[in-house]
């Protein structure tokens, strides 16, 4: 009997455990655009139409290495509308009886193939460092998952930046020297940028029609689509970036997106590129001189450590934890973050630029949108839905951990042994927003005082019982508590008025 291959839009790989499983003689492979994937959150368009053009493209090319494709386009009138049902269709038209799969990056696919109305085989997906059983050995008996040594057993088993047994130059993590604040001048033009071809237009003709209203800019459209685009995008970031990405990974400049940053997640996360072929590139450079430790070593961290960290939990704690919500935050998302009108210039100019380019980089999101959120009490599973919808590179397994763990703290602390909270002084030695913000970043009450600054301390106070123990937050607990009580009492009601008026929907 013959099977179907399943290829979701982002298993775009040829090494895939299911393509490797099949047998081009006879079996088929099935790879379906479908309103339910398309919208079970809804989207940014320029992230549907990457996985829509990454997917049509594929597909020719495995065509080209004699797979027998059935692809089906969302407009299709056939089109079965969710994965099961475009399995059940292909099943019937094959007569295959059963489907080999590797398994999906999200507890809710995963269920549906379980329950789909053809045998589906699921395989692990090992174009990843650590499978489940690696990440469950590991974790197991441990009283606390941090992820550093985590990092450390990864650098050991693929061999990057070591030395024998001892890791280069001496040390594992060189954060030390990153992390300057932001630059004067920026001498790295930003990302690849692709024009569309005829596969891409068509594909943002059909996003055009088919999501006219999902939050986001679908044009222009420059992503790399392909294996071959996503490479000349990495080794652009190598030579060009990574020299100072160490340097400047935590800065943001108003008038600059992408800093030194890779922006490659999309690609990787889709499966276009490797995390190997990513990490060996890098170390290529720090070994041929063109990069210096510090960059390399905190570049491969994030790949080899963070990446696999993140998944390794997202499935170690189960289907629920994109749910938890141990701060009990229940403010509804402000409309902000939807590009309602704000004074914040920090928060404008990082939703803006989500809006136009679905990207945003880490401290971005962990330091401006995540940090307001967690400080204002927003519900973190609403907050989850908005990181799931607006990145190009959001898929469940790394966008959930990265949201309700790192940083919401909404697990109650497995990823963060501490909040992700600052008052305004961090934004401002980071960036250059605050020099042309309405609000105050020196002025910590009255009016025009910087919001972060009043919400840092109203959330210190209110979860002084999960928190006031905690010896990394003991000295920000003094400085607090030092202060005059008139101080304090003016601090807490300045920022319960400000709740009150984005509660109310009002321009803040
Ligand atoms: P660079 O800064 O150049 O880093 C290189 C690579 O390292 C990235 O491409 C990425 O693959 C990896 N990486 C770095 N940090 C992390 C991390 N914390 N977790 C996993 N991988 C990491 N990343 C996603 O890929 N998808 C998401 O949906 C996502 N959601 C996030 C939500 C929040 C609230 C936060 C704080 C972070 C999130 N991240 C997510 C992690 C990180 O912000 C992005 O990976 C990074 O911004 C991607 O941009 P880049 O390629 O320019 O990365
Ligand atoms: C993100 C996405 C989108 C927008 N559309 C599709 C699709 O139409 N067909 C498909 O196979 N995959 C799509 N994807 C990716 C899936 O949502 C992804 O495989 C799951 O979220 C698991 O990571
Ligand atoms: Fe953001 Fe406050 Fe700076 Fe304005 S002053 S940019 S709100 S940190």
């Amino acid at each position: 009997m013959s099977r179907l291959i399943l290829v979701l839009g982002d298993q775009l790989s040829p090494e895939l455990s299911a393509l490797r499983e099949g047998d081009k003689s006879k079996d088929t492979v099935v790879m379906a655009e479908v309103m339910d994937e398309a919208s079970y959150v809804r989207h940014h368009p320029k992230k549907i139409a990457f996985v829509f053009a990454a997917m049509r493209k594929f597909a020719a090319q495995l065509r080209d290495d004699g797979w027998d494709v059935r692809y089906t386009e969302l407009d299709d009138t056939a089109n079965g509308g969710s994965i099961p049902g475009e399995l059940l269709r292909r099943a019937e038209d094959t007569g295959a009886d059963e489907v080999i799969a590797t398994e999906p990056g999200e507890w809710r696919l995963i269920e549906a193939l379980n329950d789909a109305p053809v045998k589906v085989r699921q395989l692990s997906d090992d174009r990843f460092l650590a499978s489940h059983n690696e990440f469950e050995r590991w974790a197991k008996g441990r009283k606390a998952l941090r992820m550093e040594y985590f990092y450390r057993d990864m650098r050991r088993k693929t061999g990057l930046l070591m030395e024998g047994d001892d890791p280069v130059e001496g040390k594992w993590n060189f954060d030390h020297d990153n992390r300057k604040p932001a630059p004067d001048e920026v001498d790295f033009g930003g990302p690849m940028r692709f024009e569309p071809d005829e596969t891409v237009e068509a594909v943002l003709d059909l996003v055009e029609r088919q999501f006219p209203d999902n939050f986001g800019r679908l044009r222009p459209f420059w992503f790399a689509t392909d294996r071959g685009q996503a490479r000349r995008a990495l080794s652009h970031f190598i030579t060009h970036a990574l020299p100072k990405f160490g340097d400047f990974q935590d800065a943001m400049l108003d008038d600059n997106r992408f800093l030194y940053h890779a922006i490659i997640s999309p690609y990787l996360n889709a499966g276009l590129l490797t995390p190997l072929e990513i990490c060996k590139a890098a170390e290529q450079a720090y070994t041929d001189g063109q990069a210096p430790i510090n960059a390399v070593e905190g570049f491969i961290r994030q790949i080899i450590g963070w990446r696999e960290y993140v998944r390794g939990i997202y499935f170690l704690e189960g289907p629920d934890y994109p749910r938890r919500n141990a701060l009990n935050h229940q403010r509804a998302l402000p409309d902000l973050y939807w590009g309602g009108e704000t004074q914040m210039r920090c928060l404008s100019k990082a939703v803006e630029q989500t809006r136009d380019e679905a990207y945003a980089h880490h401290i971005q999101r962990l330091m401006v949108t995540g940090n307001f959120a967690l400080l204002a009490g927003v519900n973190p599973t609403e907050l989850h839905h908005w990181y799931l919808r607006v990145y190009a590179d959001a898929y469940e397994w790394v966008e959930a951990p990265n949201t309700v763990g790192m940083s919401q703290f909404a697990d109650g602390g497995i990823i963060a042994s501490k909040p992700y909270v600052s008052s305004g002084s961090y934004i401002n030695r980071m960036s250059d927003h605050c020099k042309k913000c309405a609000y105050s970043v020196t002025k910590k009450t009255g009016e025009g005082a910087c919001p972060f600054n009043l919400l840092y301390w109203h959330f210190m106070e209110r979860h002084r019982d999960r928190f006031g123990k905690n010896p990394r937050m003991g000295q920000m607990y003094a400085t607090w508590d030092r202060m005059d009580p008139d101080r304090r009492e003016k601090v807490l009601k300045e920022a319960d008025a400000f709740l009150d008026r984005l509660s109310a929907g009002e321009a803040v």
